[in-house]
Parts: structure tokens; sequence; C-alpha cells
């Protein structure tokens, strides 16, 4: 099968309808061909540089200059700083309820059946200030997760499974000093996710250490928060895993109804919500291309479509590259844009009908975690 089909085959299984396929004979997706000139987005400020990615720093990349479907630039984020695990003496852990307990080192792990899948994932504090820069997407090569808790033999009273990181931080809670492990949870039923998987290679090459060499986890569909950096323990237990990640940052706070009653929620970061966003208007010649992203859960698309200036929905095309859990590049081809501002906005739609709300219908929600409205952009067209 040629590459051509292969993506095909995946966007189809991904559901994304064959009427969004375009012919694209070699076009250079999100590369800028020669002569392409990139319109200045007026809600962007003049000079905005989030700069280059530097040791143990956040990394926000310039969502403008995305180039390639598998991200060069890809964003970095931790929150203990970045540990420099002993790749020689690496060992993998895996304790707790289960029938046998397991440890691995990277070699044994990499002779393990490997795979790979394309996935994408954004920080669950992305969002419109930083233009949705802490994103990316990228080839992912390591084993199957719920294989590796087979062979340990997860036991029945098991409920949780605890994700440990190398790196350490202090934190004070209820007035003490305490060094806690960055870890994220999952429920059995999550982490048992076929498409679960613990990986080292990140598009070709070992991870390095900003994404968590020599291991880390790695959880399609999910906000970068669940994709522990550093793996080195992997734990089953019967109660509700309760730490920092889970439990007071990374959580979401918004007014819902729960049954009839208005209530404020707290739920912690999981799952990707559907969300798109422009990221970048060009010019080449006469014609001008609003190009952006899609990123949720898995979840097959049914369209993702542009509106300039409010008017109607135009159906954007979608990136035959695209795959179930990578994100979904799109562009529109702009025919007649005047000189002068225009506000473009893009909508997601997915095949159970969900769209993309404008920010002012979601549920009021007062801390910045899972933004996921409707991103109007503003946008100068040259003369
Ligand atoms: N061990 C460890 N893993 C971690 C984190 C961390 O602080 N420590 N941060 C998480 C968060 S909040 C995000 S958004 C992603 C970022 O992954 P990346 O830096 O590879 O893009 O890593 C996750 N995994
Ligand atoms: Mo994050």
């Amino acid at each position: 099968m040629t590459a051509d089909n292969e993506s095909r085959r995946q966007l189809l299984k991904a559901g994304v309808g064959a009427g969004l396929i375009a012919a694209t004979s070699g076009f250079p997706w999100f590369a800028l061909a020669q002569g392409e000139r990139v319109m200045r987005f007026l809600d962007v400020p003049d000079g905005y540089d989030p700069g280059q990615r530097q040791p143990g720093r956040t990394h926000i990349i310039d969502t403008r200059q995305i180039n390639s479907f598998h991200s060069h630039d890809f964003y970095v984020v931790q929150h203990y700083g970045q540990p420099e695990l002993d790749v020689s003496s690496y060992k993998l852990n895996l304790t707790g309820l289960v029938d046998r307990e397991l440890s691995f080192t990277l070699d044994e792990l990499r002779a393990l059946p490997g795979k790979e899948i394309d996935a994408g994932f954004e920080c669950g504090g992305n969002g419109n200030r930083m233009f949705h820069g802490l994103v990316g997407n990228a080839r992912w090569r390591g084993i199957s997760l719920p294989a590796l808790l087979e062979q340990a033999g997860v036991q029945a009273a098991g409920r949780e499974v605890v994700f440990f990181g190398g790196d350490m931080g202090t934190e004070e809670i209820r007035g003490r000093q305490v060094e806690k492990a960055f870890a994220r949870s999952l429920s059995v039923e999550d982490a048992m996710r076929p498409d679960n998987m613990i990986v080292y290679e990140m598009n070709g090459q070992p991870l390095d250490v900003h994404h968590g060499r020599p291991v880390r986890l790695l959880i399609p569909g999910f906000y970068g928060v669940a994709n522990v950096k550093w793996l080195t323990q992997i734990h089953v237990q019967d109660t509700r895993y309760m730490g920092r990640f889970m439990g007071r940052d990374y959580v979401t706070l918004k007014r819902e109804m729960v049954g009839g009653q208005e209530r404020w929620v707290e739920n912690s970061v999981a799952r990707m919500n559907l969300k798109s966003v422009i990221v970048r208007v060009s010019q080449l010649g006469n014609s001008h291309r609003i190009s952006g992203f899609a990123l949720n859960d898995g979840t097959p698309l049914r369209s993702i479509e542009v509106s300039i200036d409010g008017g109607a929905w135009q159906q954007a095309t979608i990136d035959p590259q695209a795959s179930q859990y990578s994100w979904k590049p799109f562009h529109l081809d702009w025919s007649g844009a005047a000189p002068g501002e225009h506000t473009i906005v893009s909508r997601v739609t997915d095949i159970n009908g969900h769209t993309q709300a404008v920010a002012e219908d979601l549920p009021e929600r007062v801390s910045y975690w899972e933004e996921f409205g409707q991103f109007p952009r503003r946008v100068m067209i040259e003369a």
C-alpha cells in the first residue's frame, strides 16, 4: 500500500468523510510555498516571540510558524524541572495489585513488540493568551500499555493505575513540606484502552530530556498532563490516587447543571475537548489561505468550517495525513479577500453532531484549564 493510500485509509478509519479529502498531489501542508507571505494577525502583539526551547523551561511554540505535520518544534511543559535519568541503570517498575510485579530496563522494553502512532496533544492550560502554542503532534514509538498490564496481571481488586515520574518537587501540604514525585492516575478501565502506550521514540529519535528521556506514557486523546514523562513506576491500587496534578492543580472549576440543580463542578483535566483554531493566514499571488488545526479525544470528525466576517460557514479541507489521534490540520482557500481588516473563525463538528461552541455559550469557568471555545482572529490583508 502506498503512503498516500495508507494515510487515506487511516483518515477514513478516523471517520473523516471522503468528501473532505482533497486531491492533494504534493500540496505542501503548512510548509510555505516559495513567495507565500504570512499576513499579520491584529490580535497578536507586534514583535510577539515566545522564544526558543531552553533546558528545564516551559516552551510555547509560535503557531503561525507550524510548518509540518509532525512537529519539529513541540511545546514543553513540566512542573519540577527536567530530571536527567541515567539511561544505563533506568528501570520501569510495575507494582501493587498485580499477580507478578515486573521490572524492565530500557533494552528490555525495546525488545518487546513495538508499535507506532501519530498523536497530537496540548497542555490543559493551552489557550488564546498564547495563541494555542502549548501544542504538538508527533509520531511516537513504544509498546502497548494494556499488554504490559496484562503481562503483570491486574488483580480484580485493582481500581486505579498510578504513573510516577522520576521528577520530584517540594509541596507544602497542610503546613508540612513534603517531597513528591509528579504523578497522574487512570482508572483500570481507562488504562486498558488499546491505544495507550509507553513510548521511547518521538519522530524517529530516542526521546530527548525535554520530552521524558528515556520513557514516557502516551494516552492518546487526553490532555498533555496525562502523558507522564520520565516514567519510573506504574502502581495498581484499590483506592483513588490523590495528588496535586489530579486533585488540586489541573482541576477545572465550572458552573453546570447536575441533575436539574446548578452546581460548581470540579473535574480533573483528562480527555481533550473538541476544538479548532486558526493559526495562519497567508497570501500567494492573488489568493489567500487560512490554516489551522483541530484536536479532540479521538471521536471521528464530521467537518471543520470557517466563517469570514460573520459570513456563511465554509467547509475547510483536512490534511489527508490526519489520523484518529493526530492533530487535524485544515485549510480554506479564500478567494477575493479585500485589503483591510477581517475577522475569521473556525469551528469543528464531530460525528455525534457536537460542534465547538462560541466561548460565551460554554459554562462559566473560573480556572484557565480547558479553553476550547471558538477563537475569532483579526487579520490584516495587505493590498
Ligand atoms: N514527569 C512529568 N511528566 C509530565 C509533566 C511533569 O511535570 N512531570 N507535565 C505534564 C504536562 S502538564 C504536560 S502539558 C506534558 C507536556 O509534555 P511535553 O513537554 O512533552 O510537550 O507533560 C506532562 N508530563
Ligand atoms: Mo500541562
